[in-house]
């Protein structure tokens, strides 16, 4: 656990007085009747406390001074559990510990009973989290703007192998860490018709008169960063109908139906679209987008307005990130802001707009790039339309002038894809809007450039620039692993918490046995934390001792958990062919959650518990592999998976996975990792060095040319008498004779196109599993490897990656150094 400044027995007192003020006077509960839960609220009640003072007076202060802000957008915030994070950051660790131990409160237990807060679906979602850590760490004024889901993503639980989604309810008991802020609403529209009134001769002003309205009422959280230094705000919107007395009124006589307009009304904020890459299409999903982009901008625009009297400052004083495309209408809004309601000239407009936003891509997979049809945007945002169409006519005269019939651009950049039904695409409409467009890795940004937006590159070169993901080391290593984090400042003194950059001290202590015995003896430790849930969850007993080799992430074909499954059944036959071999004893643990509508990616996780029960069943492997599927992952999952790990599973098809961010923080715990060249994968292999990560497969150039030779799987099979023997054994049954037929048409396809690649690679990766168990055999090469990764991680945290944010695109200044 970091160290917090000494602690006296007084601070311990007044901390546990006021924890019970809290259960008594505003939970109305007594001690003796008091749940962990209602501790957990006292405590956290207790906790935010000491935030808030320092929260509004640097909220006046960073106005007072003229500071520039930044506003995150993000339709996902997946922040999890915040008790032990406010704790730590404050460096309250130690009172709080006292202070619930001398009211006899178990604070393990406590912490436990918080709601994981999942308004996030994977890794997009737990980087905007990171980020709002690392920009209050760093001293950076931000709000985070999103949307207060009333439910979260949905709770997996696993029957007879198969997935099936349950409702979270992560608000049901109150959520000690928001303020709701009734006063502070906005009015969004939808719907209704534009009136074009004309102001001048020359001059028409566009009012638009929505049909409904609906209010975005303000839930704050207080961010609070590494040694309570600065507290930003995480700002999510809920939606109200408008004052329900007047919707009655509206609907005179007809109550029911008033109450259900209302109903329809606040349906925007009630659940999280659980798509992940695969963007939902449906109404609801762009209600939201415009519903918290909107509030947002308005937001912003007020405060900027009551500080600063005039719109034309924007640039200088703010700048907007767009998460995604999820909230790109906001360069719409914002011109519509300006032209429409502050009669700013177009062009000038367009220069605030491009002056504050810049927008991150997540993705190059085509079927997650959002494109909302012509008609429903017209029909749900008129005025919004209008201005895109307009913003496209500017852009396409530029590019006409620049490139004179040039048809093939034209129609390669325009905002509207002519194709089957127009659609606005939402991602060009980013790029233009934009002053910077970044990656989310080196690998990535530069294939942005040569495939989505190779045009755009083309005629804006400067624009796309890198910003390599990082993580929060204070929830990612000082949090989830104080045994880990005490060695470290063991080794080499407390600044490394303040200082990643220290951790390369590490090098010299990977040759030292007693430092790795220490090192092995925390994983080992952590190891045995996660074995003892793994019993409990699922009834099924691993050795602490054995190689932990860990897939946890979505469930997504690309991710390839089922490359991961074939190995598992080629490594199973390998050792009932020769049980009496000395083999490295392995469990697979795998977590993730799949899409509910993504029938392929639900078929692996079956696959995976088919698999799990006859080889955890079997006696002849003498517990030589397991194989553990823990369901429900999420944050919480995560923080105790990570410090437990030995082997990092990052198998994407190469060009795939943007970044990915689970490799950094499975590395910095001193997983190795098992990979291919894609993503941060890359840049992870720069640091810690070849020889002590595991890479294999078909890098991204070899995967396009196989697809574009067509390569079937058959070749590679053929090749491969144990992938062939694996796909029989899928086929005829084995491993499902409740449904023999259950696993042929996964078993065709990766006979058939292979399109990401699982055959193809599948030797590669075999061979690259056998030397990680070449590895394991020599325990001081494999924690020399694990120190080394530890030590070279440092780049990686989200520090880092705000710094560099900071500096090239929000150009603002960073107060606490990294
Ligand atoms: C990532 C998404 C995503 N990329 C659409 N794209 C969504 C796309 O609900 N939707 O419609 C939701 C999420 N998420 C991930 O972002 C990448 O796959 C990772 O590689 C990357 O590390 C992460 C953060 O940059």
């Amino acid at each position: 656990m970091p160290k917090s400044e000494a602690t006296t027995p007084q601070d311990a007192a007044a901390l546990s007085e006021a924890i019970l003020r809290k259960l008594t006077y505003d939970l109305g509960k007594s001690r003796a009747g008091a749940r962990d839960r209602d501790w957990f609220m006292a405590t956290a009640l207790a906790v935010r406390d000491r935030m808030v003072d320092r929260w509004l007076t640097q909220l006046r202060a960073s106005y007072e001074t003229g500071k520039k802000q930044v506003y995150y957008l993000s339709l996902e915030f997946l922040i999890g559990r915040l008790l032990r994070d406010c704790i730590s950051n404050l460096g309250l660790n130690q009172e709080v510990a006292a202070a619930l131990a001398s009211l006899g409160v178990d604070f393990e237990q406590v912490r436990q009973a918080e709601p994981d807060a999942a308004l996030g679906n994977g890794g997009l979602g737990r980087l905007a989290a990171c980020f709002m850590e690392s920009m209050a760490s760093l001293g950076i004024p931000a709000f985070g703007y999103g949307i207060r889901y009333e439910h979260g993503l949905f709770r997996q639980l696993v029957r007879e192998g198969w997935q099936r989604e349950y409702p979270e309810d992560w608000l049901t008991f109150g959520n000690p860490w928001e303020y709701a802020r009734p006063e502070i609403a906005h009015d969004i529209g939808f719907g209704g018709s534009v009136e074009a009134v004309a102001v001048s001769e020359l001059r028409v002003r566009h009012v638009w008169h929505p049909a409904e309205t609906v209010q975005a009422v303000a839930y704050d959280t207080p961010v609070v960063g590494w040694r309570g230094r600065h507290v930003n705000t995480l700002r999510l919107w809920s939606a109200r109908a408008i004052d329900p007395l007047k919707l009655e009124a509206f609907n005179f006589g007809d109550h029911v139906g008033a109450l259900a307009d209302r109903m329809r009304q606040e349906s925007i904020c009630k659940v999280l679209y659980p798509s992940d890459e695969t963007p939902a299409g449906q109404e609801l999903r762009l209600r939201q987008e415009y519903f918290f982009a909107s509030a947002a901008l308005q937001d912003l625009v007020r405060r900027h307005l009551r500080v600063y009297g005039d719109l034309r400052s924007l640039p200088e004083k703010v700048a907007i990130q767009l998460n995604d495309t999820h909230p790109a209408i906001a360069i719409a809004e914002l011109m519509r802001i300006c032209v429409d309601q502050h009669d700013i000239a177009w062009d000038e407009a367009w220069e605030i707009t491009r002056g504050c936003i810049s927008y991150t891509n997540h993705t190059l997979l085509p079927e997650a790039l959002e494109s909302w049809p012509v008609p429903l945007m017209e029909r749900l945002l008129p005025r919004h339309m209008q201005i895109i169409y307009l913003i496209n006519a500017h852009h396409l005269d530029s590019v006409r002038h620049a490139h004179p019939e040039d048809g093939r651009l034209l129609s390669s950049v325009s905002l509207i894809e002519e194709g089957h039904g127009r659609r606005v695409r939402m991602g060009h409409l980013a790029f233009i809007g934009s002053h910077k467009v970044n990656g989310v890795s080196a690998l990535h940004s530069e294939l942005l450039k040569q495939t989505v937006f190779a045009d755009f590159h083309a005629l804006s070169p400067g624009r796309i620039v890198n910003k390599t993901n990082g993580i929060t080391f204070r929830r990612w290593l000082h949090q989830a692993n104080p045994g880990l984090t005490g060695l470290l400042t063991e080794a080499l003194g407390p600044e490394v918490l303040d200082r990643p950059s220290l951790l390369p001290g590490l090098v010299p202590q990977a040759e030292d046995a007693g430092f790795r015995g220490r090192f092995a003896a925390v994983k080992r430790a952590n190891k045995e934390a996660l074995a003892s849930v793994i019993r409990h969850q699922l009834d099924l007993r691993v050795d602490p001792g054995a190689l932990f080799d860990v897939q946890i992430k979505r469930i997504h074909e690309y991710k390839r958990q089922l490359l991961n499954i074939l190995e598992t059944v080629a490594l199973y036959d390998a050792i009932r062919a020769q049980p009496m071999k000395d083999w490295v004893p392995r469990v697979k643990i795998f977590a993730g959650k799949a899409a509910a509508s993504y029938h392929r990616a639900k078929l692996i996780i079956k696959l995976a518990h088919d698999v799990a029960r006859v080889v955890n069943s079997d006696p002849t492997l003498r517990g030589a592999l397991k194989l553990a599927f823990l369901p429900n992952y999420n944050v919480s999952l995560a923080e105790l998976i990570v410090p437990a790990a030995d082997l990092s599973e990052q198998i994407s098809t190469a060009g795939m996975e943007a970044s990915g961010t689970g490799n950094m923080k499975l590395a910095l715990n001193g997983a190795l990792t098992i990979g291919t060249l894609d993503g941060a994968n890359v840049e992870i292999l720069e640091h810690v060095g070849a020889e002590n990560i595991h890479i294999f497969g078909l890098t991204t150039e070899q995967v396009a040319a196989h697809r574009a030779a067509g390569t079937r799987g058959e070749a590679a099979v053929a090749a491969s008498p144990r992938l062939g023997e694996v796909l029989e054994a899928l086929e005829s049954g084995v491993f499902s004779p409740d449904e023999p037929d259950r696993y042929r048409g996964l078993v065709a396809s990766l006979r058939g196109d292979d399109y990401f690649l699982v055959s193809a690679d599948f030797d590669h990766y075999w061979e690259a599993q056998r030397a990680v168990d070449a590895r394991w055999r020599d325990p001081a090469a494999w924690q020399r490897a694990a120190v080394l990764n530890t030590a070279h991680m440092g780049w990686f945290s989200s520090d880092r990656t705000i710094a560099e944010y900071a500096e090239d695109i929000w150009r603002v200044p960073v107060a606490h150094t990294a």
